[in-house]
């Protein structure tokens, strides 16, 4: 290579955040080499029951599905939120966003006259978190974020977190379009037409073709499903055909943002096997909240509600791990785990240490996936001081074994559900069941204390006839009435 032609490499490798390349071959000439990669696939808004594997009929999903066949499926994962933001939060800094105080998706839905006045929150991931990437670090990992972030603007965008590579991340939660012109200031456009899950597969792919001799962590985190729901017309075509609304899940142009965020999850998987380092490389797959249930856009069925609720439906994930030579093939894990575990499961593997200073909440998950033990933990915990369309007013929720106990703090109202015998929660026993409701509600509200959460207060300007109403809508309402007006009298300007 001429002096030239190198410089002009190490550029190239540079602007690809690849700067570390050659650095990484030192490592590697040391035994990184045995180290673990990590690859973190994140979907956005998959429910629960949206994978074949997970018994939907309708979507098709051979991918994730060949996924769970090769690693550990989890009936029982849980985001520990029912919206974005707070649960990436988790995922990344390994705490409830209760104690992140980061509670409800950036920058939140608001409902100036409800009953509650809910608490001011976060709009990004505090620096001062150390992230799985800074964790990593240390170590000789090169991390890469792909796709969405949603943890708030420009500084504290990934490259701010320890990710040496951002692609596409942004304060957004959803793309303008699916299909190319994206109009994401962090994704240059493909050509016109391009499909973002092919997009972010093949980012993905260079990414890991490039640091195949460094250990990585690679959180893709895909844009789908969420909306827009946009496919390409032969997909909408072939779902349409399957029969849209014969089942509860029949909307084809979802359906078709499934099987194509699928087939880019099978592209990466592929280039995994190519790349020769499928051995040494843990993959994990997980959604940040349930389906989409409004407006019939997905069913949880038989899970109650979903995204937005305090319901299973808006907080069961699908979520598998792949640990060759570890998992055991095809196993399936009902030991209830929330996003929070990731973190630590991951220092654990990785055999790092982490910073004590971070407060880890969650626990790692390595038992198991080795199936040599239980997890040491009571209950796994839920707070959302916020409204939401999907169904919340404000609650706090708390698993403990097979009981799951909900508190809706607008009027204190207590359910209690046993979801081994009721997994659609449709029976609640808070009445028959007193002692067991107290017990549960006794560690929510310690649990509570314990993290400082911040609760919703009394709204002085509470008007029961606008309390559903959300800023958005009030907002379109007083636009409506100004145009009006400006109508009456249109020479009055002039
Ligand atoms: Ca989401």
């Amino acid at each position: 290579m001429t002096g030239f032609d190198r410089r002009k490499f190490l550029g190239t490798l540079g602007a690809m955040g690849l700067s570390t390349f050659f650095g990484a071959r030192n490592a590697f000439a040391q035994g990184d080499d045995k180290k673990l990669n990590f690859l973190f696939i994140l979907i956005d808004d998959l429910g629960w029951r949206d994978v074949s594997c997970y018994g939907s009929k309708f979507y098709e999903t051979p991918h994730i599905d060949k996924l769970a066949t090769q690693g550990m499926k989890f009936t029982d994962a849980y985001a520990a939120c029912p919206v974005c933001s707070p649960t990436r939060a988790s995922i990344l800094a390994g705490k409830y966003p209760a104690t992140l105080n980061l509670t409800d998706w950036i920058s939140g839905h608001r409902r100036p006259f409800a009953k509650l006045q809910v608490p001011k929150f976060n709009q990004q991931l505090p620096l001062e978190e150390v992230t799985i990437a800074e964790a990593l670090k240390p170590a000789g990992y090169v991390s890469a974020a792909m796709g969405k972030w949603h943890l708030g603007k420009e500084e504290f965008y990934p490259e701010k977190q320890g990710f040496d590579l951002n692609v596409g991340g942004t304060q957004r939660g959803s793309p303008p379009s699916y299909f190319a012109p994206y109009k994401i200031p962090t994704l240059p456009d493909g050509p016109k037409g391009e499909h973002l899950p092919h997009r972010l597969a093949a980012e993905a792919c260079r990414f890991m073709q490039a640091n195949r001799d460094k250990p990585f962590f690679l959180y893709l985190s895909y844009y789908s499903v969420h909306t827009p729901l946009q496919s390409t017309p032969e997909l909408i075509k072939k779902y349409k055909a399957k029969g849209e609304k014969v089942t509860p899940q029949g909307n084809a142009k979802y359906a078709g943002m499934i099987q194509s965020m699928d087939e880019s999850v099978g592209k990466v998987l592929a280039k995994v096997d190519e790349l020769g380092i499928a051995d040494r490389t843990v993959v994990f797959f997980m959604s940040d909240n349930g389906g989409l249930a409004l407006h019939n856009i997905t069913s949880n069925a038989p899970l109650r509600a979903g995204k937005g609720s305090a319901y299973e439906g808006g907080v069961r994930e699908p979520m598998i791990v792949r640990w060759p030579g570890v998992v055991k093939p095809g196993s399936v894990c009902s030991v209830p785990v929330t996003s929070i575990d990731f973190y630590p499961t991951i220092l654990e593997m990785a055999g790092v240490q982490g910073d004590p200073k971070q407060g880890l909440e969650g626990v790692s998950l390595v038992p198991l996936l080795k199936q040599t033990g239980g997890i040491d933990r009571e209950a796994i915990y839920w707070h959302y001081p916020h409204y939401h369309p999907g169904g919340a007013n404000c609650f706090g929720a708390v698993r403990k074994g097979d009981w799951k106990l909900i508190e809706f703090y607008e009027d204190g109202k207590l359910e209690l559900y046993n979801l081994k015998d009721d997994i659609g929660e449709t029976i609640d026993l808070a009445q028959k069941m007193p002692e067991k409701a107290r017990e549960l509600h006794g560690l929510l509200k310690s649990w509570r204390k314990k993290v400082n959460a911040q609760m919703p207060t009394p709204n002085p300007k509470y008007d029961p006839a606008k309390a559903d109403l959300w800023a958005y809508q009030l907002a379109r309402k007083r636009r409506k009435s100004r145009k009006g007006k400006g109508k009456a009298k249109p020479k009055a300007k002039k």
